[in-house]
């Protein structure tokens, strides 16, 4: 096997044992790596019904064929498990040198079962595993336990580590590496608090067998070249995904006020071209010429690392209209260890369930300093922190049936931040999004403001079907960052080379509809699984978005149509050969080799 290794690390830390897994072939060649390799993991592995935070459940680190390997921006993994926050399938995607590690390590992906009883952290060296106390770490944040881990272990290693958040079982809690990279939104980094998990520290000394190392090297070249070459690759390092910002704003899709408007009249001081001026460096992912990162000193004099979705979730959604002040709420959510989006969201709830005097506190739009208070609260379950670490759906389930009016999510995942009155080809996305309202599979919202905007039409619903199949599908599974063709144009077509090149298979870009029919349709099976039923209504966007609309703007009074949208979101369930309660059917799931999934399924379901 040339590409792969062939194997899975297995460890549980109940019962403190470690074996390897062999993976055959026919696993790669179906699912490929990363989210592919992940969910099948979690398909076998984690027992029916296991809670999450128990220790049944199944914690898996995966990398992919093209992870960690030198090409452009390849210093990704995927880190997945079943969701604390969802109770369905969660993953994310990190950049890390873990990525790089676990490539030269002799096996594709790590799995984390049972539980410890004391604090510990995981110590791997190619395939010599140690398990370590971690009596001196636990309560130490993100940022001051990786550092701790390089001075014990050597500079040369990956590290990745949760922080307050995790430990405290918070639902939305990450796992985060090098001082800026987090992972994980549904909670995966609670799942490594649950088993009393501080820390993976990762040294990888070997080098995978490549089928074609020759043309592997020439196309990694090439690419790393046009990428540098691109018109917009300037722009792009000076701003990255920052210049979302004012495009929000100008497109009436930035979230403000927990969604309830789209544009904000202060958007200027949180944008990227304010950023800009205060900007002090800047920062990235392994392997990556065009790094993105954007470092700022924050608040406290301290270094903040920016991206669009922390300082809209955090200053727009909150209305805190100082980007130094975004920047502390930004660096103290990455040290805990707390996924922006979902905070940002949940204190936005809180915030407006005060306004409609649904809870006690009423905490003001911009009051940073109760809202800093407030993140420390949640990382510490502390007080009123407790209510708000288990997220919107649950808080909202615990108000009562009026506050799901303003309670934005997905399936219990908390939505990204882009506001969907006006645009129900991204309020797809979010419907069907493998892991609740994340807009990573599909960011069809790009092409949707240029074009069709308030259109329902068929052709909208195949692009979410087409980028999803490159975008969640082909890279979650390589694992790489989608950025150079999203955002510099390099040609999609290097990435099926660069696999080819890697794994000796014979790859087309077309090939990977068949692939993410398959990881898609895996994952729905997963998600129906551990439910026990399955209803078309979970696919459904947020209620605020069908019901109400936003005052300001060119399109103040628009709102999602539901009827249409039902009517996209059969068109999708038939691309994806679902039947029309989003359950795939019998003859999908044979002819995408899915068969073992099929005796399970129909305990629980009709698959015609
Ligand atoms: C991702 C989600 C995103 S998506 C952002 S900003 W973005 C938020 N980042 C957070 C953060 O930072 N700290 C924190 N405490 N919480 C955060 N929550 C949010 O998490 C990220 C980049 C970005 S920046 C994006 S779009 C792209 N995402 C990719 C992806 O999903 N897959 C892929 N193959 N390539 C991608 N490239 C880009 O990576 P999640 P990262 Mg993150 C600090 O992980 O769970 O998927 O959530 O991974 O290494 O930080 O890179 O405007
Ligand atoms: Fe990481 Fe940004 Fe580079 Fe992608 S473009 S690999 S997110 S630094």
């Amino acid at each position: 096997m040339k590409g792969w290794w062939g194997k899975a690390l297995f460890i549980d830390l109940g019962e403190r044992k470690i074996k390897f897994m062999s993976i055959d072939q026919d696993v790669y060649t179906n699912f490929i790596g990363g989210r592919g390799l992940a969910i099948k993991l979690l398909w076998d592995l984690v027992p029916l019904g296991a809670d999450p935070l128990s220790p049944k459940n199944v914690l898996i680190i995966a990398s992919g064929p093209l992870s960690g390997m030198p090409l452009p921006s390849s210093g990704k993994l995927v880190v997945a498990s079943k969701s604390p926050l969802t109770f369905g399938y969660g993953d994310g995607s990190l950049g890390t040198m873990a990525s790089h590690h676990l490539r030269r390590s002799g096996f594709d992906a790590i799995t984390i079962t049972g539980a410890s009883d004391k604090p510990v952290y995981l110590y791997i060296e190619n395939d010599k595993v140690q398990i370590f106390s971690a009596d001196d770490l636990w309560g130490k944040d993100t940022f001051e336990t990786e550092d701790k881990l390089k001075e014990r272990h050597g500079k040369d290693v990956g590290v990745l580590s949760i922080g307050k958040a995790g430990e405290n079982l918070v639902r939305y809690a990450t796992i985060t590496s090098l001082k800026g990279r987090s992972g994980g939104r549904p909670g995966i980094g609670a799942v490594m608090g649950s088993k009393k998990l501080k820390a993976i520290v990762i040294r990888g000394t070997k080098e995978p067998e490549i089928f074609d190392e020759k043309e592997l090297r020439r196309l990694s070249a090439e690419a790393y070249e046009k990428i540098l070459k691109d018109s917009n690759y300037k722009f792009w390092i000076s701003q990255g995904t920052m210049t979302t910002i004012a495009w929000g704003h100008k497109n009436s899709v930035l979230p403000t006020m927990n969604f309830k408007e789209g544009t904000w009249d202060s958007y200027e001081s949180i944008s990227g071209d304010f950023m800009e001026k205060i900007k002090v460096g800047r920062r990235g992912c392994p392997y990556c010429n065009m790094q993105c990162g954007n470092i700022i000193e924050d608040n406290t004099g301290e270094l903040s690392e920016l991206d669009y979705e922390n300082v809209a979730m955090l200053g727009s959604n909150l209305l805190i209209d100082d980007l130094r002040k975004v920047g502390e709420l930004n660096r103290l959510a990455d040290m805990f260890g707390l996924d922006t989006i979902s905070l940002g969201n949940s204190i936005g709830f809180y915030i407006e369930a005060g306004e409609k005097r649904m809870v006690g506190e009423k905490v003001e739009w911009g009051d940073f300093k109760r809202i800093r208070e407030l993140i420390e609260e949640v990382a510490e379950r502390r007080g009123i922190g407790n209510f708000i670490a288990d997220g919107v759906m649950r808080m909202s389930m615990n108000l009562g049936r009026e506050s799901e009016s303003f309670a934005m999510h997905v399936k219990g995942l908390e939505v990204s931040a882009y506001n969907c009155y006006s645009t129900p080809g991204m309020a797809l996305s979010y419907g069907v999004s493998p892991i609740g309202a994340h807009h990573k599979d599909s960011f069809v919202i790009a092409q949707e403001v240029l074009r069709d905007r308030l259109s329902y039409s068929r052709e909208k619903v195949e692009k979410v079907v087409a980028l999803q199949n490159m975008r969640g599908g082909m890279f979650e599974s390589l694992t790489t960052c989608r950025f150079p063709p999203y955002e510099v144009s390099l040609d999609l077509n290097y990435y099926p080379k660069m696999l080819n090149a890697a794994t000796g298979l014979s790859i087309t870009l077309d090939d990977f509809k068949i692939v993410t029919d398959r990881i898609y349709s895996l994952i729905r099976a997963f998600w129906i699984r551990e439910f026990g039923y399955w209803s078309r209504e979970l696919d459904l966007p947020p209620k605020r978005w069908t019901t109400q609309s936003m005052s300001k703007g060119p399109y103040a009074g628009v709102k999602i149509d539901i009827e249409k949208y039902d009517e996209m979101l059969s068109y999708y369930y038939e691309l994806r050969g679902w039947n029309d309660r989003g359950i795939p059917k019998r003859e999908t799931l044979n002819s995408l080799g899915l068969d073992f999934a099929i005796a399970p399924l129909e305990k629980i379901v009709s698959l015609k």
